[in-house]
């Protein structure tokens, strides 16, 4: 073969090894918003804010309506999405601490390892929240872990819980970022430790009060007061107004690092989750206060990201999804303009409840992916849900699953790519304990005892001592119990709930 001839079947070859990995293995980035309800975004209907970054990303791929998470509250949706098992089967996977151990199994399949498995590098930047190392008590000063690091990330860049929890560093595979050795850092949830201030006792140091009784009240780092108490690591505290872009450089820094291999990234912003503290010039910007303005950072955020894979010549290449932990809230702990500044905003859109409630705004949430090129634009009411990214993925990328584990995710790779409309057809989903199940459009939550309204976010829990039944796509805003009326649906749904929690 001549020179010339060797030369062109290399790049022959190099053409076609490299078209075959982008059908194969497109890179991922899965955005995951924390506390978006289903009505914040203009693309579902909103009309007091204006997100056109997420429209355009909506516009290119399929908006469903009929998004869920496992839970109305945080860990619990994520520990699903991770792990692919309902929270609720397992002890310990309430709200954590920002102390908590580390409640993901280190030897399971997890959304990551799958990537992992497949031969992608993977990372996580952002919100982590489902505990670090093996106990409560650990040293914050040395190498932390097991964490993202021991379950299937090859990189990660986190805060450890929620921002409103100390402590309120970020820690980069293990370490915590910016510490000085000589200023070492102690977390404790049970007293006070160390000299700084608390907001209970110098709430005049505060430049978000807290909301009377909803606690917030301890450490104060950068004048908001924390849940949880931290002494030490004074130069590696976050400041909130660069935690979006901190996490935002992180995150382009690794789009841009492996760019020319597959990856996944779990973007796990922390926007609109309290405290909302966004970037100065985000500031005013919604003209519905803080958490308005924290919007549309995020949104700003993902224009950012998306601007970045078009511009590597990625996007043809590239799955993102965006969608959220759970749904929103307006007040949850502290006294921004949340409330006040709402201006006729909707952040449940048709939904009744919001965070932390059985009804549908605490768990139906915004999802969109796109995929240019490869899935049709459009809209889809397939039921579909974070517990099932995992076997979806394992479709796509032809990935065995061992057997035992993600026992409760399902496929739904054909409704996630637009190739059928069918999602889901039963889902169980949990408000903060109880359960209620979904089964073709109709919705059961069993009876149980508690407040009806949860006191300070003022959101209806959909705890009812009388069987609940409604119809769903007829009744989205569950306003009429059916149950009376159906009592043969209402045993049947009772009795396949109780079936799928002993499975
Ligand atoms: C609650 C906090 C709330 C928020 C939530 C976690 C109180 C009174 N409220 O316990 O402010 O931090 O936990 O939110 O402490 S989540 O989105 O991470 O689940
Ligand atoms: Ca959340």
């Amino acid at each position: 073969m001549s020179s010339i001839r060797i030369v062109c079947f290399a790049l022959f070859l190099l053409l076609t090894v490299h078209t075959h990995a982008q059908t194969d293995k497109p890179n991922v980035i899965f955005i995951y918003a924390d506390d978006l309800g289903y009505g914040d975004l203009s693309c579902y209907g909103a009309t007091q804010l204006h997100t056109p970054n997420i429209d355009k990303l909506a516009q290119e791929g399929i908006r469903f309506t009929n998004g869920n998470a496992t839970s109305a509250t945080c860990t619990p949706s994520r520990y699903a999405l991770m792990t692919g098992q309902f929270p609720w089967r397992k002890q310990g996977t309430g709200i954590l601490p920002g102390d908590a151990s580390l409640i993901i199994p280190t030897g399971k399949t997890t959304l990551p390892s799958l990537f992992r498995k497949a031969g992608y590098q993977t990372g996580i930047v952002g919100k982590w929240h489902l505990g670090l190392g093996e106990q409560v008590e650990k040293n914050w000063n040395s190498e932390v872990k097991p964490g993202p690091n021991e379950t299937g990330f090859d990189y990660s860049f986190i805060f450890p819980a929620t921002a409103d929890r100390v402590p309120t560093v970020f820690l980069e595979n293990h370490y915590v970022v910016g510490l000085d050795r000589s200023d070492p850092i102690h977390v404790s949830y049970k007293e006070k430790i160390g000299d700084d201030p608390t907001g209970k006792e110098h709430p005049e140091l505060l430049k978000l009060r807290s909301s009377p009784g909803q606690g917030h009240n301890q450490t104060i780092v950068n004048g908001i007061g924390r849940i949880g108490y931290m002494s030490g690591g004074h130069t590696a505290r976050w400041t909130d107004e660069e935690l979006s872009l901190t996490f935002l450089a992180k995150a382009e820094e690794f789009v841009q690092q492996h760019s020319r291999q597959p990856f996944f990234l779990y973007f796990a912003l922390t926007e609109p989750h309290v405290p909302r503290m966004p970037a100065t010039i985000f500031k005013g910007k919604s003209r519905l206060g803080l958490r308005g303005d924290a919007i549309l950072q995020l949104d700003w955020t993902v224009g950012q990201i998306m601007q970045q894979v078009a511009a590597l010549g990625l996007a043809g290449n590239t799955i993102i999804i965006l969608t959220s932990d759970n749904g929103p809230v307006l007040d949850d702990g502290y006294q921004d303009d949340a409330v006040t500044a709402l201006n006729g905003h909707t952040p449940c859109g048709p939904f009744r409840g919001g965070k932390y409630s059985l009804f549908e705004a605490g768990t139906r949430i915004p999802w969109i992916i796109s995929w240019p090129g490869k899935i049709k634009p459009g809209v889809s009411s397939a039921m579909v849900c974070h517990i099932d990214m995992i076997r979806s993925f394992a479709n796509l990328l032809k990935q065995p699953v061992p057997a035992g584990d993600a026992p409760d995710s399902e496929d739904m790779w054909a409704a996630l790519s637009g190739q059928s409309q069918k999602g889901r057809s039963v889902l169980v989903k949990q408000g903060m304990q109880l359960l209620t199940i979904v089964k073709d459009n109709w919705k059961y939550i069993a009876p149980g005892k508690g407040a009806k309204v949860l006191g300070g976010v003022d959101i209806e829990s959909g705890i009812d001592e009388q069987p609940q039944l409604y119809r769903l796509d007829k009744d989205p805003g569950e306003k009429n119990n059916l149950a009376a009326k159906h009592p043969e649906k209402v045993t049947a749904l009772a009795e396949l709930l109780e079936k799928i929690k002993n499975q």
